[in-house]
């Protein structure tokens, strides 16, 4: 339901005009002032940060990629024809030949299942260019496809124009083939293959930066010049997003396409181009972020400086990144899709879902009814807001500009019962994320029962829940910063009650020291560890808490009860 509905009005006509407007009014003026950075001004006190993080908001071209939610990658490259993960950039070009490549296939597959954009990864860390490049012979010109003709690229660009969806790069900095690497040519290089993207495919919406970062094949290690990267960037192509080592876009920081939740979208962050930001126009305002800590209000106090810096969640449809033919029956379910979409999407981020084509350049049959059956779920569940037929039977708040101990209180009469198991909130995230925690409740015989609660809610906040029968409904925003800056409201029944509710742990986390592995979780489970060429290095059952192990210096893939995370030792 639109907040600012007839019926609204209907019910509250003076209590409406007389506190809404004078509360929005603000608000609204501030609406396309879309600050999305603000250094903290030293001895700022409580009250002038909570009003900064509240009014913080995106740019423009950081509003518009939000409102996309679905993205897919496409991992297509050598590795699809070495059946590798990674390359080590040694791997003959002849070896690049796909039977039946069909871009439009892609895009109209991801098309059908509401993507709104779709990133190729043009170069992966082996260094072999999907597009006709003057900069180096590892590319497709000197492959057997089309004749060393072809050109994946331009092909994928033509169907995005044709079928109306946006396109995205991701051009890996690292690269185990260039000579260059490690070098103060690389840099020239990487801008260079940066500019021949950014003018020879039309339109590009996002620029996907992976931070890895390994040697060379001189063995040495590369000093990226971001700055001059994301200078190029705003120059070519002023619209797109620079994503993960990138101003515009966050990592959510773990490959399994859940989000956290409590996810704001502002971080607490210290700048190392602080100085120059305020001159640049915001066309070219790029920050280079040398820390960031979350949004949360402890944190303002510590940093010097705030910025709107919102989460893409990533994962693929398949264990891998790259299609191996083992992993046809690993295809996540349509089931699995809807949780990470409620997950990610739901959690205030964007999902970027990996596609990855197989050697004879197609997306295979049952990734593509995966995805179909996700579109179903998808408009099965939301095609009816329940809360549509509604009235606002209660309206509260006293809290006048500030919320932080005086909650809104929602309550919703329907004509009769119904029957359902899904919240969506949505806020105007143009006027800034503010809300800090909300409940849902029903009236059970004069007795108001809790359904769900919650914490942020920003771009879109999603929570699933045993189907509940009810007639009277209450929403509360229980905390706040300033006037909630609530859209939407929604409840929702899903097709199948059956549906498995999102029972994947994020209660685990890993990281390396001193040549070791740590993990920790709150409920222990099964790790298992592999090496990149698959081999299971470790496999055993890890108690409730903080364990260590030792392994050989390398890169590795960590499961933990399924969910995997890549680590470097
Ligand atoms: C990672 C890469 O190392 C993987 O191969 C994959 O491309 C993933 C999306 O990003 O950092």
């Amino acid at each position: 339901m639109q907040i600012n509905n007839s019926m609204f009005l209907r019910i509250y006509f003076l209590l409406f005009l007389g506190v809404m407007l004078s509360l929005f009014q603000p608000l609204y003026a501030q609406e396309h002032s879309y600050i999305n950075y603000i250094n903290i001004p030293p001895g700022s006190s409580q009250q002038d940060i909570i009003e900064m993080a509240a009014n913080l908001a995106p740019s423009s071209r950081q509003f518009d990629w939000q409102q996309g939610e679905l993205t897919a990658f496409i991992h297509f490259g050598m590795n699809t024809f070495t059946n590798m993960e990674w390359g080590d950039g040694t791997e003959s070009p002849q070896l690049f030949n796909p039977s039946q490549l069909n871009t439009e296939q892609w895009v109209a597959t991801c098309k059908n299942a509401g993507f709104k954009m779709i990133i190729l990864t043009a170069k992966h860390h082996d260094g072999f260019c999907l597009w006709q490049s003057q900069y180096t012979e590892h590319s497709v010109k000197n492959s057997p496809w089309k004749n060393g003709q072809g050109d994946v690229m331009k092909e994928l660009s033509e169907a995005c124009q044709k079928y109306n969806m946006k396109l995205g790069i991701y051009l890996s900095p690292w690269d185990r083939n260039s000579p260059y690497f490690g070098t103060d040519e690389y840099n020239d290089y990487f801008v260079n293959q940066l500019t021949e993207l950014l003018t020879k495919y039309g339109k590009i919406s996002e620029v996907w930066l992976d931070a890895a970062n390994g040697e060379g094949p001189n063995g040495k290690q590369q000093v990226y010049d971001v700055a001059r990267w994301y200078a190029v960037i705003r120059k070519l192509q002023p619209e797109a997003v620079i994503a993960i080592v990138g101003p515009d876009v966050r990592w959510v920081g773990t490959e399994t396409g859940y989000g956290k939740e409590t996810e704001w979208s502002m971080r607490a962050a210290t700048f190392a181009n602080r100085a120059e930001l305020d001159e640049q126009s915001p066309e070219e305002k790029a920050f280079i972020i040398e820390s960031s800590s979350p949004g949360i209000l402890e944190n303002f106090t510590e940093e010097e400086s705030m910025a709107w810096w919102p989460v893409e969640a990533d994962v693929s449809i398949r264990p891998g990144w790259f299609y191996h033919p083992e992993e046809d029956d690993q295809v996540k379910t349509p089931e699995e899709l809807f949780d990470i979409y409620c997950s990610s999407v739901g959690r205030n981020g964007l999902l970027l879902l990996n596609v990855p084509p197989d050697t004879r350049g197609l997306i295979a049959d049952k990734d593509i009814e995966s995805l179909a059956g996700f579109k179903n779920i998808f408009s099965k569940t939301f095609a009816v807001n329940l809360l549509d037929d509604a009235s606002v039977s209660r309206f509260e708040n006293t809290s006048g500009q500030g919320l932080l101990d005086n909650p809104l209180i929602l309550e919703y009469t329907l004509p009769e019962m119904i029957t359902f198991d899904l919240l969506q909130l949505q806020e105007d995230i143009r006027t800034g994320q503010r809300i800090e925690s909300f409940k849902l409740e029903y009236e059970d015989e004069n007795t108001w029962k809790e359904i769900v609660e919650g914490t942020t809610v920003g771009y879109k906040r999603i929570l699933r829940f045993e189907p509940v029968k009810a007639q009277h409904i209450r929403f509360t925003v229980e905390s706040s910063r300033l006037f909630p800056a609530l859209l939407t409201i929604g409840l929702y029944k899903q097709p199948d009650s059956n549906m498995r509710i999102n029972n994947v742990s994020t209660g685990s986390f890993i990281f390396s020291k001193d040549n070791a592995l740590y993990v920790t979780t709150t409920c222990g489970g099964h790790l298992s560890v592999y090496d990149l060429s698959g081999k299971l290095c470790l496999s055993q059952t890890i108690p409730a808490g903080a364990s260590r192990f030792h392994l050989k210096k390398g890169i590795y893939i960590v499961a933990i009860n399924g969910i995997k995370q890549k680590i470097i030792l």
